[in-house]
């Protein structure tokens, strides 16, 4: 399968995901899909049946409540039973709202905001000693990066010479309530990263051939990061960079079929839904002025910020 095939899928499973358990988090989802699906078509070492083999390639999302992409990643990787998606969210899956280390395939659980790059560095710093060729992948939030903790990771890792350390940060300027500019300003993230000694590399978070370039970059004895920008919701046009959608899940009605038939137009060829094959062929629709009434963004436009586009 090629990364195009499995973001697709990814998007798909997570409508699904969230819509089947009324669970939170498709905008962040969304988001990152195409990081994933780079991550795991084409750039991960790792064995399906072998989940814990030594030299696999390390992975953390540590922008953990997005678990679903990992979920819908692993399980369209192959380690464990795509079905299994469906108990996303329900008492006792291992499928929890959070990423959890129960499920194969996953090195570290996350949620709490700010603990995974901690945990890459560690991971890195490990294989170092151990002299082991693997590299450490940690995906994390813009928001999450208010988090004291990522910095003081950030020169830990630029103090060991971590060169086998990769941050992706999925720059969707927003967090759970508002955009980050509104909740903290961290100004721009690609000084703050190369100031504490990273490679750091901007590119469309979207772009699946710059994601593999960069994340391929010859390394110099410095860690890596790639800030990805990127569009919380990405794909279905009614949750693009609309926080509604941090927290609301696709409901019965016109929310879940107009956003399976968006996914359904782009869906790539060789690719599959086990749950609409043709869409949904008598979408219910919203009202004309339903979107503005019911479904309305929780920020006033008057407050949407402009960010310095040049940086990306
Ligand atoms: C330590 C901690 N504080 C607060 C939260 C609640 N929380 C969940 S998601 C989120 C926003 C995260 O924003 P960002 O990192 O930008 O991720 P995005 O959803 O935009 O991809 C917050 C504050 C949390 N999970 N952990
Ligand atoms: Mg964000």
């Amino acid at each position: 399968m090629d990364s195009k095939q499995l973001a697709w899928l990814i998007r798909r499973h997570g409508i699904e995901m969230t819509h089947l358990s009324g669970g939170s988090h498709i905008g962040a989802i969304l988001s990152v899909a195409d990081i994933m699906a780079v991550l795991y078509s084409d750039i991960l070492k790792y064995d399906t049946t072998n989940p814990k083999w030594c030299d696999r390639d390390r992975f953390i999302l540590s922008k953990g409540h997005a678990g679903g992409s990992v979920y819908a990643a692993l399980a369209e990787s192959g380690f464990f039973a795509v079905d299994e998606l469906k108990t996303h969210y329900q008492n006792g899956s291992r499928l929890s709202g959070h990423v959890s280390h129960h499920l194969p395939g996953v090195d570290f659980s996350t949620g709490s905001l700010g603990h995974g790059l901690s945990a890459g560095v560690g991971m890195a710093l490990a294989a170092k000693k151990d002299k082991k060729q693997h590299e450490v992948f940690v995906v994390l939030g813009d928001g999450e990066c208010n988090e004291g903790s990522v910095w003081e990771a950030a020169q830990t890792a630029t103090h060991f010479g971590l060169d086998n350390l990769i941050a992706i940060v999925d720059n969707n300027k927003m967090q759970s309530l508002d955009y980050c500019v509104n909740t903290l300003d961290a100004g721009s993230l690609y000084d703050k990263w190369f100031a504490f000694g990273w490679n750091t590399f901007v590119v469309n978070g979207h772009d699946h051939d710059a994601l593999r370039d960069k994340m391929n970059t010859i390394k110099n004895g410095k860690p890596t990061v790639i800030i990805a920008e990127t569009i919380k919701g990405k794909g279905v046009s009614f949750m693009e960079e609309d926080i509604l959608w941090h927290y609301r899940f696709p409901h019965d009605g016109w929310e879940y079929d107009c956003a399976v038939n968006e996914l359904h137009k782009i869906k790539p060829d060789g690719v599959q839904d086990i749950y609409t094959p043709n869409g949904i062929i008598n979408p219910k629709l919203p009202d004309a002025n339903e979107i503005n009434k019911d479904i309305h963004h929780t920020m006033s436009e008057t407050y949407k910020p402009t960010w310095n586009k040049q940086e990306a």
